[in-house]
């Protein structure tokens, strides 16, 4: 089951969609609003929302008729690097060129502290067909095509996303001291187009992760990688999140790319980038100079 919103006169509407892609709307404000019934209720939110939408008909629309919005707003979106040996040795190349040294990138892959950073905050964070920001000091920009853990305060994973981690591999690879301004500026982050209930996967390790990128509507980027290919259990990288940490209801942690583009590949305004994870669903957004 997953959890999407749309736009519905003026305002957003919270729903599940069901296996059968019926969508039935729920009378919880947010996501958030559901966690906090689930708790109080001492459900999970499967369950919960079986005994709501009983007896409920579903809409009459498809989710490709919906205008779908950002399905939660996260106060915090965290992210998770260098955890797909494809992301190391990228940073590796951007940062040194081919030089065979040991960098920070190589000892953070295989150290037990995992590379955890924020991301983005509730207000710079976008949803699906919103336009992803460029940045105007930087030449060599990327989508990076992530899975998002949905977590409660508490720190139990309750959902699943899809996150696009844009970043600008000249900024970070002149100086690793520069991250924060290698990922987070306005609307540099999108998040959607649906919640995938952690109750109702089966495995959150065979998640296909399938990134495109359009130009002037052709095709010129297109990969695929699986969450088989994670270093690191997921639980691993919320511990250290959490450790003597404050979460807020409801956060994102984004699990590190597993998808980069060529080198010698930049974002340029107006191209398209999709990106579809099993199950889950396919979160597009346009490219936009600021
Ligand atoms: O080390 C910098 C960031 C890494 C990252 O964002 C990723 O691996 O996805
Ligand atoms: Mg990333």
């Amino acid at each position: 089951m997953r959890i999407i919103r749309y736009a519905e006169s003026e305002m957003s509407q919270l729903a599940a969609v069901k296996e059968d892609s019926k969508i039935y709307p729920l009378p919880y404000q947010d996501f958030q609003e559901l966690l906090k019934t689930c708790e109080e209720q001492q459900k999970n939110c499967l369950t919960l929302i079986n005994e709501v939408l009983d007896g409920i008909d579903p809409i009459q629309k498809s989710i490709d008729e919906l205008d779908l919005k950002l399905p939660i707003n996260a106060q915090e979106v965290w992210a998770s690097g260098v955890t797909y040996l494809r992301s190391k040795d990228a940073r590796n190349y951007e940062s040194q060129g081919s030089e065979p040294t040991v960098s920070y990138y190589d000892k953070v892959y295989v150290a037990e502290r995992p590379e955890l950073f924020l991301k983005s905050t509730d207000k710079r964070t976008i949803g699906p067909n919103e336009p992803l920001y460029l940045r105007s000091d930087s030449t060599w920009q990327i989508p990076e095509p992530e899975l998002g853990l949905v977590i409660d305060g508490a720190g139990n994973i309750v959902g699943y996303t899809i996150g696009n981690d844009m970043s600008c591999r000249d900024i970070e690879g002149e100086n690793p001291l520069y991250l924060p301004q290698a990922k987070m500026w306005k609307h540099s982050c999108s998040i959607g187009p649906a919640i995938l209930l952690a109750e109702t996967v089966e495995d959150p390790y065979a998640f296909d992760i399938n990134c495109r990128i359009l130009r002037n509507g052709e095709k010129v980027f297109e990969d695929a990688a699986c969450t088989s290919q994670l270093k690191r259990r997921y639980e691993e990288l919320v511990e250290f999140l959490k450790r003597d940490n404050e979460l807020f209801p409801s956060t994102i942690l984004l699990t590190g790319t597993c998808i980069v583009p060529p080198n010698d590949f930049t974002l340029n305004d107006g191209d398209v980038v999709e990106i579809e994870i099993s199950g889950i669903g396919l979160l597009r957004n346009p490219v936009a100079a600021q």
